[in-house]
């Protein structure tokens, strides 16, 4: 086994030196490098606190999630620690005497990682590391290793690299990461630190990586103002990751986009043409999923593919009614959507999966005017058809527009997101009556007078 070498020794050396890590920033890190090593199944212990206020029932729960998340990057749970306390300890995040357990549950198992599936800050993780003698990650890491793992255009590699990197650069320290691969000749300047080289390289490679993105989103821009001349209303599918969105898509417009009972399968937006059944034409998109605690660095870097979701007229909201918890997957998804500045866009409920349920038992709650649906049978879709039609014609408002003369694309904006109803000529400019959707509206709000 090419891996026992580092066991053995990190083994015999607990509370060692940093580099005898493996995993995470340790040997075979790089700038593109993984957080869990794929090499070979790594053996992970789970570690959840439930804060004051909190219940031990969704720790439990979201460390369920975490083991899934850690299976779909490739390492498997080899144990659980978890703790109540009334606030995070600065130094270690949970309490010493529980940093003991865990070393010792470590030991036992012969774990590589420790992963918390709450963010450490840079000094609880390099502390942790320093008494538990192994690799300590948290959900962030592990989410943002399934995504460096799925990514597969430019524009989503790009981003989530952009997000490792700065995910990163705080938790860069001396002697540890990336040292083999820097300092070529004339990087290293008199007094300068092997550490400040690799922030600086670091640096270097988020500004490259920040140009390229917004060359992506310039040329995309374009591409999308000629789909915005046709004036068809943009749908967007969004919900929490492994809900069904791709497989809907697929259902609605016969096409291949890739379905795995994974997590994050998508990353990339794909979108198709729909026609509803009063012959409405609506560009349907499927985006990358959601899920709690999603790591402020992937919502950052993936703000350009989520435009789609703040642009939309509609938003079809798919929840997995089989899920083991609908309504805290719904809070998290709009939690992430106001979080993105679509709190706003109309939103559809759609229930999936409902052939896995017993008619009786679909847990609506609250949620009463929610479609059911199933995108494996197609059962329902025939009425999210004709909701996403009725949804589409009731946010169109008449709202009366001041354009001034010297502003012809504005008028011709108007005249591609809506009807224009009537057009007066006044002094300082034309007076429009225009029947438009919320999401031009709110667009056009500079120009709206009524
Ligand atoms: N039984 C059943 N399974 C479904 C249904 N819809 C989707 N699935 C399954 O659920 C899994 C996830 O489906 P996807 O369409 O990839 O889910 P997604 O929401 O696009 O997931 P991500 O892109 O990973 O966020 C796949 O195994 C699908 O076959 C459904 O209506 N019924
Ligand atoms: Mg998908």
């Amino acid at each position: 086994m090419a891996d026992s070498g580092h066991r053995s020794r990190r083994r015999s050396d607990p509370g060692g030196e940093a580099d005898t890590h493996r995993g995470g920033f340790g040997t075979h890190g790089g700038e593109s490098g993984a957080f869990i090593d794929r090499a070979f199944r790594e053996k992970i212990v789970l570690v959840g606190v439930t804060l004051d206020g909190g219940d031990v029932d969704r720790t439990d729960a979201d460390l369920d999630e975490l083991a899934q998340l850690i299976d779909t990057a490739g390492a498997d749970e080899v144990g659980r620690v978890v703790q109540r306390r009334r606030a995070p300890d600065p130094a270690t995040f949970i309490g010493k005497g529980k940093v003991d357990e865990i070393l010792e549950v470590s030991e036992q198992v012969d774990a590589d990682t420790v992963v918390f599936d709450d963010e450490l800050s840079p000094a609880q993780q390099f502390n942790l590391e320093k008494i538990l003698g192994r690799t300590a990650i948290d959900r962030t890491a592990v989410i943002l290793d399934i995504f460096a793992q799925n990514a597969s255009s430019q524009e989503g590699q790009a981003q989530v690299e952009l997000a490792q990197l700065r995910y990163r650069l705080p938790r860069l320290r001396r002697g540890r990461g990336f040292s083999q691969q820097a300092g070529g000749i004339g990087t290293r300047g008199p007094g300068e630190t092997q550490l400040e080289v690799d922030r600086r390289r670091i640096q270097r490679r988020i500004h490259k990586l920040e140009a390229q993105l917004r060359d992506i989103k310039k040329n995309r821009s374009v591409q999308s103002r000629s789909r915005q001349r046709s004036a068809q209303s943009a749908v967007t599918i969004v919900g929490y990751t492994n809900a069904g969105k791709s497989r809907l898509l697929n259902r609605l417009t016969d096409s291949g986009v890739l379905v795995q009972n994974r997590l994050f399968a998508t990353l990339d937006a794909a979108t198709r043409r729909l026609e509803l059944p009063g012959g409405e034409r609506v560009l349907l998109t499927d985006t990358v999923g959601f899920i709690q605690k999603l790591p402020h660095q992937l919502v950052e870097a993936f703000r350009s593919t989520l435009d789609v979701v703040t642009d939309a007229d509609l938003l079809l909201h798919v929840v997995d009614a089989a899920g083991p918890d609908p309504d805290a997957h719904i809070a998290a998804v709009r939690q992430v959507l106001r979080e993105i500045g679509a709190g706003d866009v109309p939103e559809l409920l759609v229930y999936n999966k409902c052939d896995l349920l017993a008619g009786n038992e679909i847990p609506l709650g609250a949620n009463k005017d929610a479609i059911m649906i199933s995108a494996a049978t197609g059962e329902g879709t025939d009425k999210l058809l004709a909701a996403m039609a009725d949804e589409l014609r009731s946010s169109a408002v008449v709202v009366e527009l001041l354009v001034p003369y010297a502003r012809g694309e504005v008028l011709a904006a108007v005249q591609r997101a809506g009807h224009v109803l009537t057009t007066e000529n006044e002094d300082d400019g034309y007076r429009l009556q225009a029947r438009l959707d919320a999401a031009s509206v709110s667009r056009l709000s500079e120009w709206v007078i009524g």
